[in-house]
C-alpha cells in the first residue's frame, strides 16, 4: 500500500496478525504461541482443537519513503489472540509512504512438516519468510503472474469475443476460482463445496467435484486431476468402512468426504422444521448413494480423456471395480419382476427422499457394473498380473459371477408410452401436481420452505434440481433426442433450481437441444449465482459446482464438446451475442485449440502427432495434427 499524504503527517501503521478470528461462532484453534523476531517479523502458532494440526503464520512488514526502504522500529503489541507491529512515520507532504506486508503460512498436515517438530516448522517457516521478504512485492507478483500465465491464461485461455464483455470476465471468474480452490500439490485434499472462500459444508467434498469440477481439470489441467481422482483411490478405506457398517461390501463413497480416514462426515441434523420446530435430519449420508457411480464415472471420463493408463493400472481400476462391488451388494432382487432394484435412496434432487429406482442412481450403478465387467475381462486379457493382484484383493472372480447375474436384470426406468416421461423414480409421477409459478419465480433459492416443510415437499412434483437431465447429460447416448425434449417439457418446469449444481445443466441440455435463447437464458443465470447483484448469495462461500458449470456450459454446451465412449464430439452452438468463442483443452496429452464463429469451427492439434476421430455435428471427421489443419479443410479433403 502506498500512502502519499497531501499535508506533511505522522503516518501511524498498525499491522499484525489477527487469531480471534471465528468460524460460524466456533474457535478452531488454541490460544497458541505468539512471536516478534528482529522487531520486524511476526509470528503466530495456533493448533487445531479437533485434528491438532499446528497452524503456522508468519508475516514481516517492510517500509519504504518514497522507494528507499525505511529502518523504524516498531512498538510491537499482543493482546489475546493478536499481535500488532505499531509504526510512527513522519512523511512530509508529496512524499510516498510504501508499507509491504508479505506473510507465509503452513500447517504440520503439509507434507513438508508432517516428520518435523513444531519449532522445525516455525524456524523454517521464519527462514522462507525472510527469503520471500527479500525477494520483495514486484518479484514475487512477477513470479505469481509467470505461474498463472503458465497454468491457465498462456495454457487453457478461454477468449469470448461478444457485445456483451461480462462474458468473458465470468469465464474467467471461473477459471480463477477453479485454479485456486484445487489443492494440487497434494491429493490427500480435494476441492471442498465452497472451494477456500467460505465456511458453507464443513470445506467437505462431495460429488460436485466428479460431475462438476473434475471436468474442468480433466479437460485442462489433467495432473490436477488425477491428483483429484488419486484423493477417491486413497479415501476407499472410509469407503468400505461405510459399506461394512451398512452390512454391505465393495466401497460405498462417504457424501461428504473430508480427511482421508475419516469415511462419512455428513452432519445428521441441519436447518429446523417449519412444521414441527425440530432440526431436520440430513439422509444424504445414509442414502444418496450415487455418488460411488459418481465416483467411478469422473475416473472413467478422466482416462478416456487423457489415456492415462498408468493411473488406471495403480488405481483407477480398482476403484471402477471396488464401487461396482458395492452395487452388486445393494441391488435388491424382486421376485414380482424378476429384476433388481435399489430401494430407499435419494438421487441427485433432494426433494425426494426414501424413494425407491431412482432413475439416476439405478442407470449409473448399471452402468458402473458394466466399465467393472469389460475392465476384468480386458484386464484378465491384457495385464494378467494386475488381474491376479485384484483378483486376490477383491475377490473378483465371485463377484464378476454376481455381476453377470445382475447385469440385464436391473431396472431402469423406461420413457412412459403415452407421452416419453422417465419417471425419476418410482413414486414422482403420481405425487401431488400443484402450481409452482410463485417459487419458479422466486427472488431468493428455496421459498417453498415458506409453506411447506420437507416431508410435504417430498409428496409434490417438484424438484429441487436436475436429477433426469443430468443424467441425459453423463450418458447422453442411451437416450433419443424426442425422449429427452418431451422429460424436458415435463420436469423443467418442476424443477425450481434450488440449488447451484441445477443451472448449468439444464442450460446444457437446451444448447444441445439448440435452443440457443433458452441456454443462453439458464447460463445467465447460473452466472449469476455468485456474480449477480444479490450480495449475500455467496455469504457461505462461493458455489463451485455451479463454477465448474459455467466452464461447462461454454465448453460442453455453447462450444458442444463431449467425451462420449472415449470419442470426442463437437457440434457447437453460440449465443447470439457472441461472435467468437475459442478455447484449448488436451486429449491424450495433446493440446487441441478450439475456434468458433457462427459459422465456422476450426480445430487444431498444436502438440501432437495423433489422427483424431471426432464427431463433428453429426458427421464422422479426422483431425490431421501434423499438417495442422483446421478441421472445416480437413472435411473438405475427404469428400474430395
Ligand atoms: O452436492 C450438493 C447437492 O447436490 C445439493 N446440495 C448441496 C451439495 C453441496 O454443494
Amino acid at each position: 500500500m502506498t500512502i502519499t499524504p497531501d499535508a506533511d503527517a505522522d503516518i501511524i501503521i498498525r499491522s499484525g496478525i489477527n487469531g480471534a478470528v471465528t468460524n460460524s461462532g466456533t474457535q478452531h484453534f488454541s490460544e497458541g504461541e505468539k512471536r516478534f523476531y528482529d522487531k520486524k517479523y511476526l509470528q503466530y502458532v495456533q493448533t487445531t482443537t479437533q485434528h491438532r494440526i499446528d497452524f503456522v503464520f508468519t508475516s514481516g512488514i517492510e517500509l519504504a519513503l518514497n522507494s528507499n526502504s525505511v529502518d523504524i522500529q516498531p512498538f510491537i503489541s499482543m493482546e489475546r489472540r493478536k499481535l500488532f507491529s505499531v509504526y510512527t512515520i513522519p512523511v512530509k507532504k508529496g512524499e510516498s509512504l510504501t508499507i509491504t506486508k508479505i506473510s507465509y503460512a503452513a500447517t504440520s498436515f503439509d507434507k513438508e512438516y508432517t516428520d518435523k517438530t513444531t519449532r522445525e516448522i516455525q524456524e523454517d517457516c521464519l527462514a522462507k519468510l525472510k527469503v520471500q521478504c527479500s525477494k520483495g512485492y514486484n518479484a514475487l507478483f512477477e513470479e505469481s503472474c509467470a505461474k498463472w500465465d503458465e497454468l491457465v491464461w498462456d495454457n487453457v485461455p478461454i477468449t469470448i469475443e461478444s457485445d456483451n464483455n461480462f462474458d468473458q470476465l465470468a469465464i474467467r471468474f471461473a477459471q480463477y476460482h477453479l485454479q485456486i480452490m484445487a489443492p494440487a500439490h497434494d491429493s490427500r485434499l480435494s476441492i471442498a463445496a465452497k472451494g477456500l472462500s467460505g465456511e458453507g459444508y464443513k470445506g467437505h467434498t462431495f460429488w460436485d467435484n466428479e460431475i462438476f469440477t473434475l471436468p474442468y481439470f480433466t479437460f485442462t489441467q489433467p495432473q490436477i486431476a488425477r491428483s483429484m481422482c488419486l484423493y477417491r483411490f486413497l479415501s476407499l478405506e472410509g469407503a468400505h468402512n461405510k459399506a461394512k457398517a451398512n452390512g454391505l461390501t465393495g466401497a460405498m463413497y462417504p457424501w461428504e468426504s473430508a480427511r482421508l480416514e475419516e469415511g462419512e462426515v455428513t452432519p445428521i441434523w441441519g436447518a429446523a422444521d417449519i412444521v414441527t420446530g425440530e432440526p431436520i435430519k440430513i439422509w444424504s449420508g445414509f442414502i444418496q448413494l450415487h455418488i460411488s457411480a459418481d465416483v467411478a464415472f469422473g475416473i472413467w471420463q478422466y482416462y478416456m480423456m487423457t489415456g492415462d493408463k498408468d493411473f488406471m493400472q495403480k488405481y483407477g481400476y480398482e476403484v471402477i471395480l471396488d464401487t461396482a462391488i458395492f452395487w452388486a451388494s445393494r441391488f435388491e432382487y424382486d421376485e414380482n419382476d424378476s429384476k433388481y432394484h435399489i430401494n430407499g435412496v435419494m438421487g441427485p434432487d433432494e426433494y425426494k427422499e426414501h424413494i425407491d429406482d431412482n432413475a439416476f442412481t439405478n442407470y449409473m450403478a448399471h452402468w458402473n457394473i458394466k466399465r467393472a465387467m469389460e475392465s476384468y475381462t480386458s484386464l484378465m486379457k491384457e495385464n494378467p498380473e494386475l488381474f491376479d493382484s485384484l483378483n486376490k484383493k477383491l475377490d473378483l472372480d465371485k463377484n464378476y459371477n454376481k455381476f453377470i447375474e445382475i447385469i440385464d436384470k436391473i431396472y431402469l426406468p423406461q420413457p412412459r408410452q403415452k407421452d416419453l416421461v422417465v419417471p425419476q423414480d418410482k413414486t414422482y409421477l403420481s405425487k401431488k401436481d400443484i402450481d409452482l409459478t410463485i417459487y419458479k419465480n422466486q427472488k431468493n433459492v428455496c421459498e417453498i420452505f415458506r409453506d411447506y416443510n420437507l416431508v410435504q415437499v417430498n409428496g409434490i412434483q417438484v424438484s429441487k434440481q436436475a436429477d433426469i437431465m443430468i443424467l441425459f447429460l453423463l450418458l447422453e447416448d442411451l437416450f433419443s433426442a424426442d425422449v429427452k425434449k418431451a422429460n424436458w417439457d415435463y420436469y423443467e418446469p418442476r424443477t425450481l433450481h434450488d440449488s447451484s449444481l441445477s443451472l448449468s445443466t439444464h442450460a446444457i441440455l437446451a444448447a444441445d437441444m439448440k435452443d440457443r435463447a433458452l441456454a443462453t437464458d439458464l447460463f445467465n443465470k447460473c452466472v449469476q449465482i455468485d456474480l449477480g447483484e444479490n450480495m449475500k448469495s455467496s455469504d457461505a462461500g462461493i458455489h463451485t459446482a455451479s463454477i465448474g458449470g459455467m466452464w461447462q456450459v461454454v465448453v460442453y454446451g455453447f462450444g458442444g464438446v463431449r467425451m462420449i465412449n472415449g470419442k470426442l464430439r463437437i457440434s457447437p452452438i453460440l449465443p447470439d451475442a457472441w461472435k467468437r468463442l475459442h478455447f484449448y483443452f488436451y486429449r491424450h496429452g495433446q493440446r487441441l485449440s478450439v475456434d468458433i464463429t457462427h459459422d465456422e469451427i476450426n480445430i487444431k492439434n498444436l502438440t501432437g502427432t495423433d489422427e483424431i476421430a471426432l464427431d463433428l455435428n453429426g458427421e464422422e471427421a479426422v483431425l490431421i495434427d501434423e499438417f495442422r489443419k483446421s478441421l472445416r479443410r480437413v472435411q473438405q479433403k475427404n469428400e474430395d
